[in-house]
């Protein structure tokens, strides 16, 4: 079945990518279905009203469920027998992983990205749709965005380009590499000298045994240095990782 997503903002515009490149490709191949709907559609009031002041005070604005719950419902019955998941990103969500990505690309679809400004979302959205759909908040990392927009279309790229015969399958295998907890060694092309800079000697060797060893190397030394997080995990054995072949890595 072709995954479907469908995204909800006040920014419609902000989702222009999605009709460029790797994801235009794909949706004019028909491996997947993408509909962008503006929130306002489902307000009833002249000035089209989403937000309104929090009760209790503080900063900012929140959004009223009103236009949310009337856009989801509409949205999440578009397709007979079918059920989606609703993703809502967010700075305070679950982490999204290249594991989920695949999980999603594998298992769900249809996915209904729920963007919402920083403030927030009234929490009976949550509530509410939560107790009907499969529901995740997700975050993209720990730095804030003004709306969901931009996560929206980060999470819809990793998924989609996961989907079979969206890249071919030399992407799927590479990013393996990034779930095996490790990350990517450096790599080179020609010419052999640039600036002054010489290619690594060994990978120009022909020995294939010495230059899998070396990309080991390099992966755990940038592991190390960049990510020592990853590294910690991995001791522990819970992070992702694929068995140690001897030579070959
Ligand atoms: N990772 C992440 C998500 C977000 C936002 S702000 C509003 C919606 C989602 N910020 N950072």
């Amino acid at each position: 079945m072709t995954l479907r997503i469908d995204v909800v903002t006040i920014f419609p515009d902000y989702l222009a990518p999605l009709d460029l490149s790797l994801i235009g490709r794909a949706r004019r191949d028909g491996l997947v279905e993408v509909h962008v709907h503006d929130l306002r559609t489902w307000t009833h009031d002249r000035h089209r009203t989403v937000d309104d002041t929090p009760y209790g005070g503080g900063a900012g604005m929140v959004m009223r469920p009103e236009p949310w719950g009337e856009a989801l419902d509409e949205i999440c019955s578009a397709v007979r027998g079918r059920t989606p998941r609703i993703v809502v990103p967010g700075p305070g969500g679950e982490p999204f992983t290249q594991a989920e990505a695949r999980r999603m690309a594998s298992e769900e679809d249809w996915l209904v990205f729920a963007c919402g400004r920083y403030e927030g979302i009234d929490e009976r959205v949550y509530e509410e749709f939560a107790g009907r759909y499969p529901l995740s908040v997700l975050s993209l990392g720990d730095y804030v965005l003004n709306g969901g927009e931009v996560a929206a279309l980060a999470m819809t790229e990793a998924v989609v380009r996961l989907v079979p015969g969206v890249v071919g399958n030399e992407a799927s295998l590479v990013e393996e590499s990034h779930e095996d907890g490790l990350l990517e060694y450096p790599v080179y092309t020609k010419p052999p000298v640039w600036r002054g800079r010489e290619v690594p000697a060994v990978l120009l060797s022909g020995h294939h045994g010495q230059i899998a060893r070396w990309r080991h190397e390099q992966r755990v030394e940038r592991t190390a240095q960049r990510r020592p997080d990853m590294l910690d995990r991995r001791a522990a054995g819970d992070g992702p990782q694929r068995p140690t072949i001897s030579a070959s890595e």
